[in-house]
């Protein structure tokens, strides 16, 4: 099946956009950024790593949201590991969602743990001053993120429980909060594929799930494990808007893997890592992190991605 990948997202060629050359202090490696616009500008909440090893967070603001970044002189959001102890060894991939109709952003990141990495929140309305909710989901739990509106009155929110058992899989799974503390009926949405899918065995959400006419649009990850390491490649799928649960599409073929060289070459060779997409009209810019290395953006088209899935979604499990 032809998969016209060159039409569907077009790295910008300015790539990587961001680097830790780029930052004011000295750090070891910038990647995996949560985005939302705020006013004119495209920000960024990047994972930066330290060189102890370490994540924190840390604001970038562009105007045209591929140049000219203006990065925070300090962490913006560093670990606390006093306050909260889950985070002693760092805080990384932050997704960002802006509930709708309200300045409130909910990010939600992994908090490396002494018990392993787990599911955070915080909220925000400036992204400078930010209140923690704490740990919502115990270890092994990463790759969540929330929905920006409520169902029956209730927040949704996907993440990425490990599996304990081998040969289960890592799953993407969906669960319910009143109050965005506790979380419960929680149900598998997305199963990692068998055999040799390039979406076998482990997948997890990467941008917060995107409303477009047809359903919620979910772009994924699926890790391929080869004799030389992981693949981290990008999928798609769309969920029924009213029940987030119920899967409608689902592609059969990735839409964005690592072929450029910042995207093969780096800390961690072949990922691309999107925490983070800017939609305005039909127009999607997808920010990710190449190679746990560097940021870069590719563009597409929500129309695009969206027939896409229509002509590539079968069951292939
Ligand atoms: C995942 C996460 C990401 C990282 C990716 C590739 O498990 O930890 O932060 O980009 O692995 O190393």
């Amino acid at each position: 099946m032809s998969s016209n990948l060159k039409d569907l997202f077009t790295r910008y060629l300015g790539n990587p956009v961001l680097s830790a050359k780029d930052i004011p202090y000295t750090v070891n490696s910038v990647f995996n950024a949560g985005a939302v616009k705020v006013g004119d500008d495209s920000l960024l909440l990047m994972r930066v790593e330290d060189r102890r090893g370490l994540s924190h967070l840390t604001v970038a603001r562009s105007r045209d949201g591929f140049t000219g970044w203006q990065v925070d002189p300090r962490p913006t959001l560093p670990a606390d590991p006093v306050g909260h102890p889950e985070e002693v060894w760092g805080i990384e991939d932050p997704r960002i969602c802006r509930m709708e109709g309200e300045e409130r952003c909910i990010i939600s990141y992994t908090a490396y743990s002494k018990g392993g990495p787990l599911v955070s929140l915080a909220t925000t309305e400036d992204f400078k001053h930010f209140v923690r909710l704490g740990p919502v989901m115990p270890p092994d739990d990463k790759d969540a993120a929330l929905f920006p509106v409520r169902f029956k009155g209730r927040y949704a929110m996907i993440h990425r429980p490990a599996a304990t058992m081998e040969g289960l899989g890592c799953h993407m799974w969906l669960s319910y909060s009143p109050d965005l503390k506790h979380w419960g009926d929680h149900q598998i949405i997305l199963r990692a594929r068998h055999g040799g899918w390039w979406d076998a065995n482990k997948i997890g959400l990467s941008p917060p799930p995107l409303r477009t006419s047809e359903g919620w649009l979910v772009m994924y990850h699926g890790v391929r494990v080869t004799i030389s390491g992981g693949i981290y490649r990008l999928g798609l799928a769309l969920l029924d808007l009213d029940d987030p649960g119920k899967v409608l599409l689902r592609g059969d073929e990735w839409v964005l893997a690592p072929e450029e060289s910042y995207e093969r070459e780096g800390d961690v060779q072949d990922v691309v890592f999107p925490c983070g997409w800017i939609v305005e009209g039909d127009d999607l810019r997808l920010y990710y992190g190449a190679a746990d290395t560097t940021m870069a953006v590719a563009t597409a088209k929500v129309s695009e991605l969206l027939e896409w899935l229509h002509r590539h979604s079968e069951d292939c499990e």
